[in-house]
């Protein structure tokens, strides 16, 4: 993607561990790379179809100087999530933040913290076979597009399903959602955990009866097998209530491991 590039810009604050730096305050460097398509205004030289790196620049150094921070971990973390909430066509940033001054004791050219932050997409499944079924998978939807750090781009139609897995029980209503987020898988779950837990689930029974089941399908195209999380999800290719609606919001999105679109997916599940 391309990239508009801010380097080294100078700004007097008030960040550090100790209360002196607090007090007195002292010089951060600080550097920003875009990413943004830059094609359009390329194209048309007209300045809204891209990002004006005078605005950035001093909305960075109104939020670097407007905040007190110990650490420039969270200087720079608060300052990216800022940056790509408030500009809509910036994908990425790359933050570093250079500390020259730092009073440390020692004779040192400057101390930095470079991060990279980034709008990701990710597909959850939605789930609900208990009271109001309806009532849950519209909470789920509304619950993570208020949520300040999702943007819900698509919703499926919602479908009854004969329970899969052997447990006797009720049908279900099933789902399937498009999410930008800036959060990491994990801390995507938790949410996806606290929004279960409104909807009162009980973990009783494996793959039992649940008010409310959120599950994250893929993430980017990114491959993720710990303890809690797999990712892409390892039952998603041989369900076919996860591939309908997922194939109806993102046909031709490929899985990460089996190289098949999702619409392939749903239709070799269907020829069995
Ligand atoms: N979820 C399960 C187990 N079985 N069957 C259907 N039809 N729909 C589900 O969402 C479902 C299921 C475990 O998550
Ligand atoms: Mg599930
Ligand atoms: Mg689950």
């Amino acid at each position: 993607m391309d990239k508009i590039t801010i380097k080294n810009l100078e700004i007097f604050a008030n960040h550090g561990v100790f209360p002196a730096e607090n007090e007195l305050g002292q010089k951060f460097v600080i550097s920003a790379v875009l990413y943004t398509e830059t094609r359009k205004a390329g194209k048309s030289d007209d300045l809204t179809c891209s990002i004006h790196y005078g605005e950035v620049s001093h909305f960075i150094k109104k939020f670097v100087e407007g905040h007190t921070y110990k650490l420039l971990e969270t200087v720079v973390e608060q300052l990216a999530e800022a940056l790509l909430l408030e500009w809509k066509n910036l994908q990425a940033v790359e933050l570093e933040i250079q500390k020259p001054w730092a009073p440390i004791g020692l004779p040192l050219e400057t101390v930095s913290v470079a991060i990279r932050r980034e709008w990701h997409t990710a597909y959850i499944a939605l789930g609900s076979n208990m009271g109001d079924k309806l009532a849950y998978l519209n909470l789920a939807v509304l619950r993570l597009a208020e949520h300040p750090l999702c943007r819900v781009t698509k919703v499926s139609d919602y479908l009854l399903t004969e329970p899969y897995g052997g447990v006797e029980q009720d049908d279900f209503l099933n789902g399937a959602l498009e999410l930008q987020t800036l959060l990491p898988p994990e801390e995507l779950l938790d949410l996806l955990h606290e929004i279960e837990q409104e909807a009162h689930r009980e973990r009783l029974v494996h793959w039992g009866p649940r008010t409310l089941d959120l599950d994250i399908l893929l993430y980017d195209d990114e491959i993720i097998d710990t303890p809690d999380l797999h990712i892409p999800h390892i039952e998603l290719h041989k369900r076919d209530f996860v591939l309908i609606p997922l194939a109806q919001i993102a046909p031709y999105r490929r899985h990460p491991l089996l190289g098949r679109t999702m619409l392939e997916l749903k239709e070799s599940l269907q020829e069995l």
